[in-house]
């Protein structure tokens, strides 16, 4: 059944901290929501003032109750697979009857990165997904932006009805100076306004429709199938030229959204004016008409959806607000994907011993300048516009992985620690042989193997490469925080902000 006031129900299905904080905002303006979470922590935040959820609509998905994915996307995948079926349940529970299911994800930590994997996970379902995912911050790790450009290039290729990526970056800059307690509480409020706005605009007291933009209308523009961006601005004076150049400043440069949308790309597009009768009053018929052209035109055709609607704004001003997907990713996100290589690139550098963990070969060969969500999409046929290929980088030789640490997987209980390579070696260890040591750590009865792994880890924590801290603190958190306290709380001062703050949870469990 449809939420009093909404044009059509869209239903939230948040993924981790930033997924779970946006479902909360979604539900504190009348949306059905839950959240799901690899951590238990983070899940409880969610009964905080302003970001919360109640008990029932929070979903645990970690596993051994570890308590969240500490950035290691992997382990993120494996989580959705490990409870692909009770999460698969629940869902199609939650969306019964939905006219949309948006899920909302932070892309940087392990957790809201493995959207892709939950979509997969979903895929039988057939349901009307959109994926809104946040992109990190530009003071973010390494390890944040390589999970993000990740993430993205996974998300493109999923046969979705519509994407929004939001830049959190764009919104630091814009209101870094929110308070940190009430920060991501603020900056949900307004990535989830536009879409709101839109959705209830036919519903509110304060405007009254000239000529509507219906449900039906923002049903369409929503399912249309593309990368949807938002912009919204207000107008001292309402002429052709002012709206369009409003509308085009304005997604070029939108304020939630990465920048650089073109207007040539643009397939769909909802344009709204709510102006004051001062305003309406020395606007012409035929006013209407031409933005329509004029749109028309410079989209190359795209199907522009428009609604006037009249306000009471005391000071005389329209506002303007514009709804559109593209068939094209934005500069904003291709600038990411250069900062992810970059670096990735100096982490890289200062290795010099082999990058099996970072798996940079692999962000080298990403598709995503060649990737046009047009190519996946269902529902548009021309998929030409959509591609970018004056702006395609050679194709880089792929790096060779070097081949990960040998670690014995057969138990040799006659030679307890033989397993265990010394840290520095010629190449570095990735993810799995961490995890290995974990295992043996807790497998073995042997005090000796117990104590070689405890110092490999600490040595580990001291490495100059933040990768290697990364995994032994990652580790440390897997086995018994008290007994590397020293450890972990060194880590806590870490240059490294997921170092530390994979240290800072440790420790706070
Ligand atoms: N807009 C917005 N961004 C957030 C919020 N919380 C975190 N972020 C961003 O989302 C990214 C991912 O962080 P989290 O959501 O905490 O990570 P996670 O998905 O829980 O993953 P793990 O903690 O590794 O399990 C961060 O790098 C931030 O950029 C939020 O409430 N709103
Ligand atoms: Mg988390």
């Amino acid at each position: 059944m449809k939420p009093a006031g909404k044009a059509i129900e869209i239903v939230i299905v948040g993924l981790g901290q930033a997924g779970g904080n946006l479902a909360a905002e979604f539900a504190r303006r009348g949306y059905r929501a839950i959240a799901l979470n690899t951590a238990d922590t983070d899940l409880k935040s969610l009964s905080r003032s302003g970001l919360s959820l109640p008990e029932e609509q929070r979903m645990y998905i970690g596993i051994d109750g570890y308590d969240g994915a500490g950035s290691d996307l992997s382990y993120g995948r494996e989580c959705i697979t490990v409870h692909a079926g009770k999460i698969r349940e629940r869902i199609s529970e939650h969306a019964a009857g939905a006219d949309a299911v948006l899920i909302t994800a932070g892309l940087g930590g392990g957790t809201g990165s493995a959207v892709a994997e939950l979509i997969r996970t979903l895929a039988d379902l057939s349901l009307p997904l959109l994926v809104l995912a946040t992109l990190p911050n530009e003071h973010e790790s390494g390890i944040a932006k390589v999970n993000a450009v990740r993430a993205v290039n996974e998300l493109v290729k999923e046969n979705l009805l519509g994407w929004v990526f939001v830049d959190n970056a764009r919104l630091a800059k814009n209101h870094g100076a929110v308070s940190l307690d009430k920060y991501y509480a603020e900056i949900n409020k307004i990535i989830a306004e536009p879409l709101d706005a839109l959705n209830q605009l036919n519903s509110r007291d304060d405007i009254t429709a000239i000529r509507s933009l219906d449900g039906e209308d923002f049903r369409t523009l929503l399912l249309s199938g593309g990368i949807i961006t938002f912009a919204s601005t207000t107008l001292p004076r309402l002429s052709v030229d002012a709206v369009v150049q409003a509308v085009r400043d304005g997604i070029l440069h939108s304020s939630i959204n990465p920048e650089g949308f073109q207007l040539e790309n643009v397939s769909y597009m909802g344009v709204v004016i709510e102006a004051p009768d001062s305003l309406l009053a020395d606007t012409p018929y035929t006013f209407f008409e031409h933005i329509n052209e004029q749109l028309k035109d410079e989209t190359g055709g795209a199907a522009i959806h428009m609604g006037v609607y009249r306000t009471s704004d005391k000071q005389g001003l329209a506002t303007l607000r514009v709804f559109c997907s593209s068939q094209a990713l934005p500069d904003g996100i291709q600038e990411m994907v250069a900062a992810a290589k970059r670096e990735g690139g100096q982490l890289r550098a200062k290795l010099q011993r082999g990058l099996s963990g970072l798996d940079l070969g692999e962000i080298e060969e990403y598709e995503l300048f060649r990737t046009s969500p047009g190519t996946v999409r269902r529902r548009l046929t021309d998929t030409s516009s959509g591609d970018i290929p004056s702006r395609l980088p050679p194709k880089p030789a792929p790096v060779r992985k070097p081949a990960a640490t040998p670690i014995t997987t057969v138990r040799d209980t006659t030679r307890p620690a033989a397993s265990i390579p010394p840290p520095h070696t010629a190449s570095m260890p990735d993810r799995d042989a961490y995890d290995q040591l974990v295992k043996e750590f807790k497998e073995s009865d042997s005090e000796d193997v117990k104590k070689r792994v405890s110092q490999r880890l600490e040595k580990d924590q001291k490495s100059d490469n933040s990768l290697i801290r990364y995994y032994a603190v990652r580790a440390m958190s897997k086995l018994d925080p008290e007994l590397f306290g020293a450890a972990l709380q060194a880590a806590t001062q870490d240059e490294d902000a997921t170092v530390r703050a994979v240290a800072m949870k440790a420790l706070n469990k």
